[in-house]
C-alpha cells in the first residue's frame, strides 16, 4: 500500500516504443498523423511546460496589432483560437465536454493557428518530409525547469477523477526524474524533441526560440516573432505586447489561465500560470539530483550546439 502510495498517479497511455501521450489522445494519433497541413498554417511546437501559451498569447497579439479582443469576443479562449493538434477527446479521460476534434481543426479557415507537443518524427508527413512550409515556432526551455513544471503539472495540476490529494503529494520528483531518463515521459524524450526541432532551426519557415531568452528580454523575443511573422509593430505596440503577455496579467486573464477547462484546473491546483522563472528547478533538485541530470544533459547535447541557460 505504501509502496502504491508514493507512485506518480497516471494517466498516459504508449504510443510507440519511445512516445508516450495522454491516454484521450492515443486512439486519435492516426488521424494526427494522416492531417493536412496549409502552407499558411502557423504552429508552435514545443515539449511540454516549455512556454507554449505564453508564446501563443504573444503570437495572437503580434498578429492582432497588440488587441486580442478583436478575436475573442463572444469569450473564445486561447485553446479554441489556437487549438492543440492532439488535443482531442479529453472527454475519454476527463469527462471534458468542449473538446475539439482533428475534423474540427481540418474544417477551420485559413489561417490556422495550431499547437502541438508531438515529436515531429511523428508529426503528419506534409510537415515532417516538409511538403509544406507552414510557419513553425518552436520553443525551448532548459530541461530542470521544464521538468519542474511539469511535476507541478502532473502532481497538482491536472484533476483525474478517482485520484486524491494524498495520491499526488506522495510522490516525489525523483519518480519523475526516473522518468524522463528512461523517455517516458509524456511526449516522450525530450532530447529527441528538442533536437529534431533544433536540426531544422535554419529552415526559413522555422524560428526556434528559447523561453530564458523570452525571461530576459520579452520585448526583444516579442519583436523576433513578429519579425519572423512579417508583422511590423510600433514601439509602442510592442510594449503593449509585453504588458499584455505579462507572467500576471495572463495569469489573472481568463482568455489564457485556462481557468474553463476542468481538467487542468480544479479548484485545489496549481494555477496554469505557475510561477514563470527561470532557474525554479534549483527549489525542488537535490545537489545529487541536479549533478546527476547534468552529466545527462552534457551528453545527450554534445556536439549539436543546443545549449540552455539555468539560471539568471
Ligand atoms: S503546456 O501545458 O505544455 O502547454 O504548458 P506551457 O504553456 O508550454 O508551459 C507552462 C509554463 O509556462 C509558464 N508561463 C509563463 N512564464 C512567464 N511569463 C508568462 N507570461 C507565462 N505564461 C506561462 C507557466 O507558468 C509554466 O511554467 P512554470 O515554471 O510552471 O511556472
Amino acid at each position: 500500500m505504501a509502496e502504491e502510495k508514493t507512485k506518480l498517479p497516471r494517466h498516459h497511455g504508449r504510443y510507440s516504443e519511445d512516445m508516450v501521450v495522454f491516454k484521450g489522445m492515443l486512439a486519435y494519433m492516426p488521424q494526427v498523423r494522416s492531417m493536412k497541413v496549409r502552407d499558411d498554417d502557423l504552429i508552435i511546437a514545443t515539449w511540454i511546460k516549455c512556454g507554449t501559451t505564453w508564446a501563443q498569447s504573444i503570437i495572437l497579439h503580434i498578429l492582432n496589432d497588440a488587441d486580442v479582443s478583436k478575436v475573442s469576443s463572444g469569450g473564445k479562449t486561447i485553446d479554441k483560437l489556437f487549438p492543440m493538434i492532439e488535443q482531442i477527446n479529453l472527454s475519454l479521460l476527463f469527462a471534458e465536454p468542449e473538446t475539439i476534434e482533428v475534423e474540427d481543426i481540418e474544417e477551420m479557415p485559413s489561417p490556422r493557428f495550431l499547437k502541438t507537443h508531438i515529436p515531429l518524427r511523428y508529426l503528419c508527413d506534409d510537415i515532417k518530409n516538409r511538403l509544406k512550409r507552414p510557419k513553425i515556432i518552436y520553443v525551448s526551455r532548459n530541461p530542470k525547469d521544464a521538468l519542474t513544471s511539469l511535476y507541478h503539472f502532473d502532481m497538482k495540476g491536472f484533476y483525474v477523477p478517482g485520484v486524491t490529494d494524498d495520491d499526488y503529494s506522495a510522490a516525489p520528483l525523483s519518480h519523475l526524474l526516473q522518468e524522463f531518463y528512461n523517455d517516458d515521459c509524456v511526449f516522450g524524450s525530450y532530447w529527441k524533441h528538442n533536437l529534431e526541432f533544433w536540426n531544422r532551426r535554419n529552415d526559413e519557415n522555422v524560428l526556434f526560440i528559447f523561453y530564458e531568452d523570452m525571461i530576459k528580454d520579452h520585448a526583444g523575443q516579442v519583436k523576433k516573432i513578429a519579425d519572423f511573422l512579417d508583422k511590423k509593430l510600433t514601439d509602442e505596440q510592442i510594449q503593449q505586447i509585453v504588458e499584455k503577455t505579462s507572467f500576471l496579467k495572463m495569469r489573472s486573464d481568463t482568455f489564457s489561465n485556462y481557468s474553463h477547462i476542468k481538467a487542468i484546473q480544479s479548484p485545489t491546483a496549481t494555477p496554469f500560470q505557475r510561477k514563470g522563472v527561470v532557474g525554479d528547478w534549483k527549489n525542488h533538485f537535490t545537489v545529487a539530483q541536479s549533478e546527476e541530470f547534468d552529466k545527462v544533459y552534457q551528453e545527450k547535447f554534445a556536439g549539436t550546439g543546443l545549449q540552455h541557460i539555468f539560471e539568471i
